[in-house]
């Protein structure tokens, strides 16, 4: 099954954070890599007054269900410190599961596919990169719906590029 995390910080060491999340990622057996986006600096979307975001995105290839993929973010993001105090508040990492393979689910505490991710230039443009033949369940080919989201401040970092995870 193919799955596709979304990662943002928008504290501390942005870059740091993410190239270490996405080593924890894969650090443990039953997820493979597939494949990492460019990095992009996001203008905030939504929450309070915060500062501007590092995002990526990661595809990989799981033989786990979703849940404990989703455990496997879970535990990463509060291995770098993140804080569930504001919703949609400044963080050090946050890590979503955009899609597990065509799986639909409505429970709160797993939503798939990720119920704002066909709104959000900040998943769907390196999205679109990382994986052009990529479909958002329910909404159509990804490089179409990174095509419809302009203007929301999503500008690549071309300074800046995650290696590989070992
Ligand atoms: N949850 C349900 N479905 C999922 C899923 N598909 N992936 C539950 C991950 N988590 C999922 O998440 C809250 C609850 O969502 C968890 O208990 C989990 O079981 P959280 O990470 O603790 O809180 P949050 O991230 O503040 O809330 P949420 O709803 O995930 O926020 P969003 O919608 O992800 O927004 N702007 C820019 N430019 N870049 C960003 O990365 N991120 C956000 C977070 C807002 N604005 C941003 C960015
Ligand atoms: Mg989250």
């Amino acid at each position: 099954m193919k799955v596709v995390f979304s990662l943002g910080s928008n504290l501390g060491r942005r870059f740091d954070t993410l190239q270490g999340a996405l080593d924890a990622l894969f650090d443990a057996p039953g997820l493979t890599f597939v494949a990492v986006s460019p990095v992009y600096e996001t203008d905030p979307m939504g929450g309070p007054d915060q500062g501007p975001y590092l995002n990526a995105v990661v595809v990989a290839e799981t033989t786990l269900p979703p849940r404990a993929v989703l455990e496997r973010a879970q535990s990463v993001e509060d291995s770098f410190g993140r804080r569930r105090t504001e919703r949609w508040g400044p963080r050090t990492l946050d890590i979503d599961l955009i899609v597990a393979g065509d799986h639909v689910s409505d429970d709160p505490e797993l939503t798939l596919p990720h119920p704002r991710a066909h709104e959000r230039a900040f998943v769907l443009v390196p999205w679109a990169i990382a994986d052009p033949a990529g479909e958002l369940p329910g909404h159509g080919p990804v490089a179409a719906l990174a095509g419809a989201v302009t203007d929301q401040g999503v500008r690549p970092r071309t300074d800046r590029t995650l290696q590989v995870p070992m």
